[in-house]
């Protein structure tokens, strides 16, 4: 087998691509697909041609790898659909799985493409901070109008085949075997002359759709760069001939790929994959198999968690102590199923199924039979300790026991019971139904195959599970301490709470520091301090943050936090907490000064970097990368920004230090020491400077 087979059936020539595992466009690729036509253009017998991929898809696009090697490096994608559209044979793309960006791309360059009805096609570009860099923004127009090829473009989010025949993209939808019906309507379309080829169409669209379209895209993709190439290029193919809108492309794409907005969400698209790697813990690492979730709480928390089992089929018990929490948490699961029943998401039928697949009860023996049980009720060691005590007792040999825990010692939690080594982490965040993270907590005796069943049971619930080590608050809620920690300073220092959260609105993030604090309760964090300080036998904390909570401003639940929230609920500033806050400035003998944005959004961004630094020395996370995810995903950082750590490397960690010091912040050892040798945390991961 070569990495493309050129195989004769009668009078076509199949070309199959063997590059697994999602035959991207790699090296050798073009190479391969090159012998095949010219071997066709050679050979009077062959009539027309197939293209297929071999194994589980067509092309998933051109090879991501590839994107920052040098120009006569790459694969020349544009070269070979050059060529392919202008191939004087029919040309017939047959599609299973997904053809998706430069396999799209491929496809619409061919005479004709035929697909299984379940394949995908779609230009995922957009998500990659790129956009269809070989024909797609030209073609795409031409085959199913300018609106339909936005949406497509813009969202990134593949159609069914099916869908695709209705729009004229698939020619013919093969019942049973690919390649027989591939062959079969190659061979009918043999003499089709003259040859229908997509860049000879014209494209529809009127100034309105283009016009929604920049529109939308100030909601959708603000401040990203290459949502508005694809617009402006889409808007080409509708008035400007191909090869105009081809040229134009090219040098779009260049700009987009060498942006640091497209090196970010390259590096977040490798870093979740990477993720699900741990290291010592083989592919072979045998897993248990869950049917069966138990979950313990069914507050906010534990009801979000069990919406994602019943979501994956999986019956779930749900245990509470008293009957009105459980009555109430179950109207809540019930509730959110038919309020996403009336926008149309899903059916009445869908809610009841899911709404049977759960079990309530009052006796936490009724556990008994589950597969993992996860504990979700609220932080305190000891409650957390009974419950595990009791679960010992209770659930079968081989079950996991898992707590979702946000800040408490996981190695203590397991103590309690005889089976440490079945005891995780399964840290779930807020609203647990929504939210993609996961942190799995290793604690010490975790066996490997409870890690590796856990990290393929975030899979089967469409999580991106991230492992994470033992410590206070694990690597997002310890990084998020010094972030807020951070921000009050600045506050305290003489910056008002809305230039602090504007600051970091203009880094791309959807909230401040202040307006999350806002939504996820004052009261929270107000009560954490409070209990530290009681536990180290320090006074009560005073810092201006305590004083508003204690005048019962808890954030948005009491309409009333740092800002004030009307029925629009957007914050506005509030002229008491102005003034608490300057009274609160003069008490402690603080001459407020202007605090730029710059410096908030560099403050705030390199506090999380810092932090992030002495996470990966203490093996905290695996991985920069890792750090990267868990902030995307759990915390809103923008993915175009590739994640605070992958920003540091952009903007340059000898930068990144002198900033720190300049704030009166130590950095980091392992900051410092990548720093003094040129080195980044994307090149640590990979090795480089590691002892
Ligand atoms: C493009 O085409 C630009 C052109 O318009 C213009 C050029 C001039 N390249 O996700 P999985 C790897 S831009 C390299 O776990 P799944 C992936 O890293 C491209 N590698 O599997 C992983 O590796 P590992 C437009 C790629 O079944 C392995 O394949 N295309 C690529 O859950 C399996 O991936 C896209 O954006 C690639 N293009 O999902 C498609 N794709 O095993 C991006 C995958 O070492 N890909 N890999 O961790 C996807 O959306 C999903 O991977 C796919 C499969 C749906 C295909």
């Amino acid at each position: 087998m070569s990495i493309v087979d050129q195989i004769r059936q009668g009078n076509v020539l199949v070309l199959t691509i063997n590059n697994p595992p999602v035959n991207a466009f790699s090296p050798g690729v073009p190479e391969g697909l090159h012998a095949g036509l010219d071997a066709a253009e050679q050979d009077q017998a062959i009539k027309s041609v197939v293209i297929i991929g071999g194994g589980r898809t067509f092309i998933a696009g051109a090879d991501i790898k590839t994107f920052d090697l040098p120009r006569e490096q790459s694969p020349d994608l544009r070269g070979f659909i050059v060529r392919l559209d202008a191939f004087a044979k029919p040309t017939v793309a047959a599609i299973h799985g997904t053809a998706l960006g430069g396999g799209l791309e491929v496809a619409l360059a061919c005479t004709y493409r035929v697909a299984v009805k379940d394949a995908m096609l779609g230009l995922p570009e957009v998500k990659l901070g790129v956009l269809p860099g070989a024909g797609g923004t030209q073609r795409l127009p031409r085959v199913v109008g300018a609106q339909k090829a936005l949406e497509m473009m813009l969202s990134g989010n593949p159609i069914k085949a099916s869908e695709a025949a209705g729009l004229g993209l698939v020619d013919e939808i093969v019942d049973g075997d690919l390649l027989t019906g591939a062959v079969k309507f190659a061979e009918a379309h043999a003499d089709a002359r003259p040859l229908p080829r997509i860049s000879e169409k014209t494209a529809e669209g009127s100034p309105e759709v283009f016009a929604a379209a920049r529109e939308g895209i100030k909601k959708t993709h603000r401040g990203q760069l290459a949502p508005s190439f694809i617009i402006d290029l889409a808007e080409k193919a509708t008035t400007t001939p191909f090869q105009e809108g081809w040229d134009a492309e090219a040098s779009l794409f260049m700009q987009a790929k060498d942006s640091p907005q497209s090196r970010g969400l390259r590096h977040i698209f490798f870093a979740e994959r990477e993720a699900g790697k741990i290291a010592g813990l083989g592919k072979d690492t045998p897993q248990s198999e869950i049917k069966s979730v138990g979950i313990i709480g069914a507050g906010t928390m534990g009801g979000g968690i069990a919406m994602n089992f019943l979501n994956a089929g999986m019956p779930v018990m749900i245990v509470e102590t008293a009957q009105d929490a459980l009555d109430r948490g179950l109207a809540t699961i019930r509730k959110n199923y038919e309020n996403t029943a009336k926008k149309g998401r899903m059916t009445q039928d869908d809610v009841e199924k899911r709404m049977g697949l759960l079990t309530p009860t009052l006796d936490m023996a009724d556990l008994k039979d589950a597969d993992i049980i996860i504990e979700a009720v609220f932080e305190n060691m000891d409650v957390k300790k009974d419950i595990f005590t009791k679960l010992d007792g209770i659930a079968k040999p081989g079950a996991i026991l898992a707590s979702n825990t946000s800040t408490l010692d996981v190695n203590e939690i397991a103590s309690v019971t005889k089976r440490p080594e079945s005891v995780i982490g399964l840290h779930f965040f807020s609203p647990a139904n929504v939210m993609k993270l996961l942190e799995i907590v290793r604690a010490d005796k975790t066996s490997a195959s409870v890690l590796a069943t856990s990290m393929a049971l975030a899979k089967k619930i469409k999580k991106v599970g991230v492992v994470v080590g033992v410590c206070d608050g694990f690597v997002g809620n310890r990084m998020i301490h010094r972030y807020s920690d951070e921000a009050r300073q600045l506050v305290e220092a003489g910056a008002a709470p809305q230039d602090v959260d504007a600051a970091m609105n203009g880094l791309g993030l959807p909230m401040g520091p202040f307006q999350m604090g806002d939504m996820a309760g004052l009261d929270i964090g107000y009560a954490i301090r409070q209990h530290q300080a009681k536990v180290a036998g320090k006074p009560k904390p005073d810092g201006w943050l305590d004083r508003i909570v204690e005048k019962g401003r808890k954030g948005q639940k009491t309409a009333a936090g740092i800002y004030d929230y009307g029925e629009d609920r957007k914050p506005k500033p509030n002229a008491e907490v102005t003034q608490l806050l300057s009274n609160y400035r003069a008490e402690q003998g603080i001459t407020p000064r202007e605090v730029g944005q710059e410096e908030a959004a560099k403050r705030l961004t390199y506090s999380l970097v810092n932090e992030g630094a002495k996470i990966l020395e203490e093996g905290i996370a695996q991985r920069a990368g890792d750090i990267d995810v868990i902030y995307i995903y759990g915390y809103g950082f923008p993915a175009y920004r590739g994640g605070p750590m992958q920003y540091a490397d952009e903007q340059g960690l000898k930068n990144v230090v002198a900033d720190l010091e300049q704030y009166g912040q130590t950095p980091a050892p392992l900051l410092k020491q990548l720093a003094d040798a040129g080195g980044t945390f994307a090149g640590w991961d990979k090795g480089a400077g590691r002892g």
